[in-house]
């Protein structure tokens, strides 16, 4: 039957992996294989689990097929998808009138970043309305990024490249797992190190697991979890001690150098050694290889975080750090460095050797009551919660989740759950029932990644090595009797029936008759470098032949902050912490699993097979001190919650550190937010504690 299959080409979009794959469907039209595409460019025939098994989240028992209205008995109901989006509007006009338009929030999860038209048009319809309540995922993941471009500044061309770089330094990341990096190639992750191992390249990894990609390093740091700023500190004191900066970057380029110097100055290799648990040989060393200059030539490469520090407390003050390391070392792309890719999907203009200039836009403008400003145009998820149902100007009535479960993801579950309770509405763009959508009043069900027309999203071509595009046509047909909707759909319906209009790329869009899905692509596409339908017509992902593009001098008189007031107040307070607490002898620490994302995908029977739950990893050793067996069951308290979990034996943890997936909890495993806290949070941008804290076991 071989010669009767039909293959077609589409990629995976549920990470930045961006995975092509081919899919086999037999005479019956049935998916009979599913492979990664060897002839793709980018990804080379590499996919995970998840994504040779993305068709049975779409012909998955649990998908929702058609619009649920939550009846007064707590129950769903189903109903047209008409009547839906008039009650909707309904009500956000009546929540609009009462409580002005900011009191109409919309949070984007993980599952719309790389789905470019509801990635556009959520914040479309938030300006349509005129509301400033926007929420995502990463103002609880990694913003500790935006707050130190906005405070340090940054650099318009990014950092060295990778292709020229001679050393890279990975802090609290695992991209061999991730597939995310600011700083590497990800796509075909193993493929992908051992090129650039083979390429001569130096790997320093800081990370309290000798995680996957930490196998691969030069140099390994094993932290005690939580103190990456303390350790941060410590290697920018052995780089400025050793005068290994690049003084003819630093004195055109920034400023603060001396005061840096001096505030990282208590820092020193033995305070660090007992405070993070890190020979001072090894930092000296780490220090060393990364900074050390050449006598010959300029070294390159760059130091980049994941969500380890990011997670961790002093989040903000360990990212400005590292940036910090980059800057002081002249680590950033300079005049004449080819540009790896200079844009398919997008048209991203000459890259300049400049500063932008530090911005802090939390301190102007609108603030909410607890004094939390904007971030990149977005609120503060954390700060959610407390907005919720309060009669004040920043209060948040009703809100609208796209591919996102913000009850599961955001650190202090009941809470949250308790807030999400109090919304008058509720709306959830989601195919599955989950923490949040089961307590939405309306959940519209989307059509899913193979049912839809795509395109690779234009905001990850700059952490695509390559001039690299792919265009998926939808191929696994919907569904009977089902009414789903595309995420984009539902803005632009909810719009019309207010009777306001929506813009895209600047274009406003036809309110009377609906757009196809691909004329909006091509709308967003338009001036790119390379015409949607050329990258329409090429079947699978594709290296695109456009201009080269090199860095050029940039004419920008603006310079990097190095130390303003609040980072040098921020490490005296650091400094000045008393630590240890007798009360917990573990820290617990995140880290991501190769078979589910997020809180998607557990109950697909293939993925359950591999990880029926979310275990508790620890140390050997730790186990045997305390009578554990794998398999045991303990309680895992913190200083805000407990929880249950199954112990898994793991050697490559620092003893003294646990660590379990976050994500769980609906149906499977557990919710390790029952043990964060939404106190304990960084000034800025609100971001709470998720990693490094300190928990204890008892038994069951
Ligand atoms: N398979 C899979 N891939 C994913 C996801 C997923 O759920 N599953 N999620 C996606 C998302 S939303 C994101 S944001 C990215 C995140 O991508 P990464 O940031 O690469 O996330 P992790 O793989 O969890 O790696 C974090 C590493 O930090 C280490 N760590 C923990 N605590 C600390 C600490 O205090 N200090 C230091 N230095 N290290 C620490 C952990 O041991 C772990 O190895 O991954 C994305 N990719
Ligand atoms: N304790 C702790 N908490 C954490 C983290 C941690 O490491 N530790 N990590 C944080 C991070 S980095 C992140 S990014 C957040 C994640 O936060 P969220 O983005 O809120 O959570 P996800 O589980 O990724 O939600 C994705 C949702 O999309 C749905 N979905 C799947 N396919 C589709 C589709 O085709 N269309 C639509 N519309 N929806 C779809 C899934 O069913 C799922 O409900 O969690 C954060 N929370
Ligand atoms: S989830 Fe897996 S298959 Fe999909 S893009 Fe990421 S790595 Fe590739
Ligand atoms: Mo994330």
């Amino acid at each position: 039957m071989e010669s009767r299959q039909r293959e077609e080409k589409t990629f995976c979009r549920i990470c930045a992996g961006y995975c092509g794959l081919i899919y086999s469907f037999d005479a019956a039209g049935a998916v009979a294989k599913v492979q990664g595409d060897r002839a793709n460019p980018l990804s080379r025939g590499y996919a995970c689990i998840k994504g040779l098994t993305l068709h049975e989240a779409h012909m998955s028992e649990r998908r929702l097929l058609w619009p649920l209205k939550r009846r007064s008995d707590g129950g769903f109901e189903r109903i047209p998808l008409d009547q839906a989006f008039k009650e909707i509007a309904d009500r956000l006009r009546t929540i609009i009138e009462t409580h002005g338009a900011d009191a109409v929030g919309c949070f984007r999860g993980t599952q719309t970043y790389l789905y470019p038209l509801a990635y556009a048009m959520q914040p479309a319809f938030m300006a349509s309305i005129g509301s400033r309540s926007f929420y995502s995922t990463m103002t609880i993941d990694q913003s500790a990024k935006w707050v130190t471009a906005a405070r340090l500044g940054r650099w318009a061309a990014g950092l060295d490249p990778y292709e020229l770089s001679d050393v890279l330094m990975l802090v609290g990341a695992n991209p061999l797992v991730s597939l995310t990096s600011p700083n590497m190639a990800v796509q075909n992750p193993v493929k992908s190190i051992k090129e650039a191992k083979a390429d001569g390249k130096k790997l320093i990894v800081i990370d309290p697991r000798r995680s996957q990609t930490a196998e691969f390093a030069d140099l390994l740091i094993q932290p005690i979890p939580g103190e990456d700023a303390t350790l941060l500190a410590g290697l920018l004191r052995c780089i400025l001690a050793s005068r290994w900066e690049d003084r003819e970057f630093v004195e055109r380029y920034a400023t603060g150098l001396e005061s840096l110097r001096e505030a990282v100055a208590p820092f020193t290799p033995e305070y660090v050694a007992r405070r993070a648990g890190v020979p001072s040989e090894t930092l000296e060393a780490a220090a060393r290889l990364f900074a050390e200059p050449y006598p010959d030539r300029r070294k390159r490469g760059s130091a980049a975080s994941g969500t380890g520090p990011s997670m961790g407390r002093h989040s903000n003050l360990s990212e400005h750090l590292l940036e910090a390391i980059n800057v002081v070392c002249g680590r950033l792309a300079r005049p004449g460095d080819p540009v790896a890719n200079p844009g398919v999907t997008s048209c991203p203009g000459p890259r300049r050797a400049e500063v932008i200039a530090p911005s802090r836009e939390w301190e102007n403008g609108w603030k909410d009551e607890a004094g939390f400003g904007s971030l990149f145009g977005e609120r503060m998820t954390a700060t959610l919660p407390f907005c919720i149902g309060k009669n004040a100007p920043d209060g948040i009535h009703a809100l609208i989740v796209d591919g996102g479960n913000p009850v599961n993801a955001i650190p202090e579950s009941s809470t949250v759950s308790d807030a999400f309770d109090k919304l008058s509405l509720l709306v959830c763009i989601e195919p599955f029932l989950n923490e949040t959508s089961s307590k939405a009043d309306y959940i519209l069900p989307p059509k899913m990644m193979l049912e839809r027309a795509d395109v690779t999203s234009s905001i990850m071509e700059p952490l695509l090595r390559m001039p690299y595009a792919q265009y998926a046509a939808p191929m696994l047909i919907v569904p009977a009797h089902a009414e789903l909707v595309e995420d984009w759909e539902v803005f632009w319906e909810i719009a019309r029936r207010l009777k306001l209009p929506i813009s895209l790329n600047g274009v406003p869009l036809d309110m009377d008759e609906k757009p196809a899905a691909e004329e909006l692509i091509a709308l967003m596409l338009e001036g790119s470098n390379v015409d949607f339908g050329v990258i329409r017509s090429i079947r699978g992902g594709q290296v695109f032949d456009v201009s080269p593009a090199y860095v050029e001098q940039g004419d920008n008189e603006a310079c990097f902050e190095l130390a303003p007031p609040d980072i040098l107040e921020e490490l005296r307070s650091l400094r000045a912490e008393q630590l240890t607490s007798a009360e917990f002898d573990l820290r617990l620490t995140v880290r991501r699993m190769r078979g589910v994302m997020n809180s998607s995908y557990h109950h697909l029977p293939t993925l359950q097979v591999r990880d029926a739950d979310n275990p508790l990893w620890m140390h050997p050793d730790d186990m045997t001190s305390r009578q554990l067996e794998p398999g045991s069951r303990v309680k895992i308290v913190s200083a805000h919650g407990a929880i249950e979990a199954a112990i898994e034996a793991d050697a490559t943890l620092r003893p003294g550190v646990v660590s379990i997936t976050h994500g769980w909890g609906h149906g499977a495993g557990v919710n390790v937010n029952a043990l964060t806290s939404l106190k304990e949070r960084d000034p800025i941008n609100a971001m709470p504690v998720m990693t490094g804290f300190g928990v204890r076991l008892e038994p069951l």
